[in-house]
């Protein structure tokens, strides 16, 4: 890691150089080379089997995206909600959205009424794609919801929905050839997608990420050193199993748009259970996990995870959350990978997400690191007591800057002022150090936000949710009448 003497400051710059911001929308980069794979698949649930090749799934996603135009009514800006566990269809539902130059915004399904009312509602959604199960509660929200004018269900069970007004994914997509779309010119400054995050403080806010921020973190991911697959000729044997979801930034644009621009094939899955999951390991034999540090903690501790379980393996990221070295070391011991980096990755929503990364070529000693900066990314760790420019191993706010941070908060744009400086800063909450050889330390936050599993969840919630219930060593949540 360069560091150089800027006045007073000590600025960081990333090992790997600079990176080109490339002049696309995530539509004609994500696409860009589906034909070279397009009888593969792109996607699979692990429950049902349900698949899409890329060639399926880029016809499918151009046929909803003339959807939402020509049948539901709604034009370049408009924000759509996604309320929905992973599965095909979410796919297909946002890169439908994106390509009609349609804002997305996704929720955590398992959010309560109120919370899912609140961000739809902030953010101005007229239209959401959901699944049977879910309807009576966007029945229940979407009257208030002032410009809400359509529901879309995925109803793969063919559950009986007739009594309400939704649509049917499926059918609203074959009633749609893929040629008709508008010419919606879509920028690469044009804001993409909408996740929302509450940030260094305070509520949930709608985080502006544009379709320059999302192409040019996959960029910066896609280098020599930290990628496994660059440069070869076709990664698209390699087979990723995430059950984590697409409604946080790390899912959609770290797993799922990354997995689809080398042409991997991703297996999803819509909820964990140790079962589903193992179940996942057994059959499809992936070669590539995305984890965060409480799925590797299950691994590592349940008797029924065997060893063979991961002999296809030859990549593990962890992110979200902090792994530590002992967790790395526990899990590597049980399952024999020795020669496998536990990579780990740092980063915000506010950043889509990527910041800092665990080369290929690290060193065991660097487990608990999260890793150097990746290309294009400048970074300073600032004294919490002074605000002065920390050096090697003194910790201090981290503060970083790059192509992939956000335009801004949605509407607050006092918020983005707090959080993103005038020299454009983004300050992450998170204390940190790094080492001589330019690798960060996370090792406390100075911010409010609470995680469960590497999911934000928002305090007021969680003042409710501790009356009733307790958290195990697993970070389960135990309903305290069961414990009585
Ligand atoms: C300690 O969780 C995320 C982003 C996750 C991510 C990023 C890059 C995963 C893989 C990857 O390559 O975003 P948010 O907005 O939900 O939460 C951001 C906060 C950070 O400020 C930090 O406090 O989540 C925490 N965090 C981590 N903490 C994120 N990654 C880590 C990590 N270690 N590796």
């Amino acid at each position: 890691c360069y560091s150089s003497a800027a006045g007073k400051g000590i600025l960081l710059q990333s090992d790997y150089g600079t990176v080109a911001v490339p002049q696309l929308n995530v539509s004609q980069f994500i696409w860009k080379d589906y034909e070279k794979w397009g009888d593969k698949p792109m996607v699979t649930c692990g429950i049902s089997g349900k698949s899409y090749t890329f060639e399926q799934g880029r016809y499918a996603a151009t046929r909803f995206a003339s959807a939402l135009i020509n049948q539901i009514g709604l034009k370049k800006g408009d924000v759509v909600g996604l309320l929905l566990p992973n599965m095909p269809e979410y796919v297909i539902a946002i890169h439908g959205a994106i390509e009609a130059g349609i804002i997305t915004t996704f929720v955590n399904p398992m959010y309560t009424p109120e919370e899912v009312y609140r961000q739809f509602a902030d953010a101005d959604v007229r239209c959401c794609v959901t699944i049977p199960e879910l309807l009576p509660l966007l029945e229940k929200i979407s009257p208030r919801i002032k410009n809400y004018t359509q529901t879309v269900v995925v109803n793969p069970r063919k559950v009986d929905v007739s009594k309400s007004s939704a649509i049917d994914f499926d059918q609203l997509i074959s009633s749609h050839s893929p040629s008709n779309l508008a010419d919606s010119n879509i920028k690469p400054s044009d804001i993409a997608v909408l996740p929302y995050s509450s940030g260094t403080t305070g509520l949930p806010k709608g985080v502006m990420l544009t379709h320059a921020n999302l192409i040019v973190n996959l960029e910066q991911l896609h280098h020599p050193s930290m990628c496994t697959f660059v440069g070869t000729t076709d990664a698209s044997q390699e087979i990723t199993l995430s059950v984590l979801p697409f409604f946080h930034i790390y899912g959609f644009n770290a797993i799922l748009n990354n997995n689809m621009r080398q042409g991997m094939h991703l297996v999803t899955l819509p909820k964990f259970t140790p079962e589903n999951y193992l179940q996942c390991l057994i059959k499809f034999k992936p070669t590539q996990l995305y984890v965060v540090p409480s799925l590797m903690l299950f691994m590592t501790s349940h008797p029924s995870v065997k060893p063979e379980y991961l002999a296809t393996v030859k990549e593990i990221v962890s992110g979200a959350a902090p792994s530590t070295k002992s967790l790395i070391a526990n899990f590597k011991n049980k399952f024999y990978l020795s020669k496998i980096t536990i990579r780990q990755g740092y980063g915000m929503t506010e950043s889509s997400p990527c910041v800092l990364l665990t080369p290929l070529d690290a060193k065991s000693s660097k487990d608990g690191s999260v890793g150097k900066l990746l290309k294009g990314t400048e970074a300073r760790v600032v004294s919490l007591n002074t605000g002065a420019d920390q050096p090697a191993h003194e910790s201090g706010e981290l503060l970083v800057r790059g192509p992939q941070v956000m335009k801004g908060y949605w509407k607050n744009d006092a918020a983005t002022k707090e959080t993103i400086d005038a020299e454009g800063w983004l300050h992450t909450g998170d204390v940190a150090y790094y080492d001589d050889d330019g690798y960060f330390f996370i090792i406390d936050r100075t911010k409010e936000l609470i995680k469960v599993k590497g999911n934000q969840c928002y305090g007021w919630e969680v003042d409710k949710k501790l009356k009733m219930f307790r958290l195990n060593e697993q970070e389960t949540l135990i309903p305290l009448k069961r414990l009585s």
